[in-house]
């Protein structure tokens, strides 16, 4: 396994995740050694949904940069507001989570969504883990997201560039969503975020499909905190020097921090680290590279739909992040492996190879760099699970 990491990765030339022109160091220069008060953030590339083709998508993602997609809402079948939501699934009861106190109560989905046109800035209640099982709930939804996406190539769950497809139907295949994200939001000034500091094992595409409006008109929106892959260890040792260790585990991955203006004043000072700031409306898609650290602050009620995918760029990454949440899972003795890293890797080798065997290096090479070949290679079948 490790010798196909290598391979594979090996087909790209890494570059630095930072633009070295810009990097904290000479903006605290520029603004006087200490100064906060004029927040630097970096440059987040926005494409329109039909402007993203995958020779740009490689580009960035071989830097691990996040970027947004707007107006993929455009190109998607149906309406996916609250009214959707308490219609069809009103009378089931779920588990809802307060941001604040992080204390669960039930309520039904009616109720959830009625509130999520009439309350502004009350408690963040956040519907978790909403439907429990991605087959069981929304077909339609989901349908249409997938078919919306951009870069299918490398996203959509059938994508030939995406790791995960070519896993057996028969095996059990990892559960990558698509998953929902709806909360309330709690304004521009609130010291609580919607979701806590994390580091996720796959990169994600997370399409916001509705945000209640502000009081002004201005449109919905929520705030993300995306962190480069290399602030990882800066971040966890100002964290556990604030928190003095009370909590259990690994300082991110326990996911209790929501790093405020304070926190992120001192990672540009002491730390030299800065993260990329999205602000995401309606319409808007962020794309996470796996293994960048990242946050969310819904300004507005808000409702979104995620997706993870993985691609040869990630796998360094995936593979280190992999590693660091099983240890996690042996302190707290919760979660659970969502990836199965080494399973998803033997399958997308076995087949992708096995192509190869019929079509020379051209299948391997689209899987991993698209734009090296002047044609897709097309269709590429499914294994069934094979004994190891
Ligand atoms: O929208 C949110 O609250 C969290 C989204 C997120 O963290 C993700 O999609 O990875």
């Amino acid at each position: 396994m490790r010798d196909v990491i290598e391979q594979w990765s090996s087909r790209y030339v890494w570059r630095s995740s930072v633009d070295q022109s810009l990097t904290p160091i000479t903006i605290r220069q520029l603004s006087g050694v200490g100064d906060v008060s004029a927040t630097f953030r970096p440059d987040v590339s926005r494409f329109h949904t039909r402007d993203l083709d995958n020779k740009k998508f490689l580009s960035l993602w071989s830097e691990g940069r996040p970027f947004i997609v707007e107006d993929v809402l455009g190109d998607m079948q149906g309406s996916w507001g609250p009214d959707y939501f308490a219609d069809t699934y009103g009378s089931d009861i779920v588990s809802v989570v307060d941001c604040e106190t992080n204390t669960s109560t039930s309520m039904t989905v009616r109720d959830f969504f009625w509130r999520f046109e009439t309350c502004r800035n009350s408690k963040p209640l956040k519907l978790k883990d909403w439907p429990p099982n991605t087959d069981a709930k929304f077909p339609q939804l989901f349908k249409a997201f997938i078919d919306a996406l951009p870069v299918p190539d490398y996203t959509r769950p059938d994508g030939v560039a995406n790791l995960t497809a070519h896993f057996p139907p028969n095996g059990v295949i990892p559960d990558l969503g698509p998953k929902m994200y709806n909360a309330y939001g709690t304004g521009t000034y609130s010291q609580h975020g919607t979701t806590c500091l994390h580091l996720d094992v796959t990169s994600a595409v997370n399409l916001m499909l509705y945000a209640v409006a502000e009081e002004d008109g201005s449109p919905g929106s929520a705030v993300w905190h995306i962190f480069p892959r290399s602030a990882c260890s800066s971040i966890r040792k100002l964290i556990s020097e604030s928190d003095m260790g009370e909590e259990m585990g690994d300082p991110i991955h326990n996911q209790k921090t929501y790093v405020l203006q304070e926190m992120l004043d001192r990672l540009w000072v002491e730390y030299d680290v800065v993260p990329w700031e999205i602000k995401q409306c309606p319409g808007e898609a962020v794309f996470i590279p796996a293994g960048c650290a990242h946050q969310v602050h819904n300004i507005s009620n808000s409702i979104k739909v995620a997706l993870d995918f993985l691609s040869v760029m990630d796998l360094p990454p995936t593979e280190r992040v992999g590693q660091e949440l099983r240890i996690q899972r042996i302190i707290t003795d919760w979660g659970e492996d969502v990836l199965c890293f080494y399973d998803v890797l033997w399958y997308a080798w076995l087949l992708l190879s096995q192509q190869m065997k019929f079509r020379g290096n051209a299948v391997i090479d689209y899987a991993c760099d698209p734009t090296g070949m002047s044609q897709p290679v097309g269709y590429i079948p499914r294994l069934t699970a094979v004994q190891r």
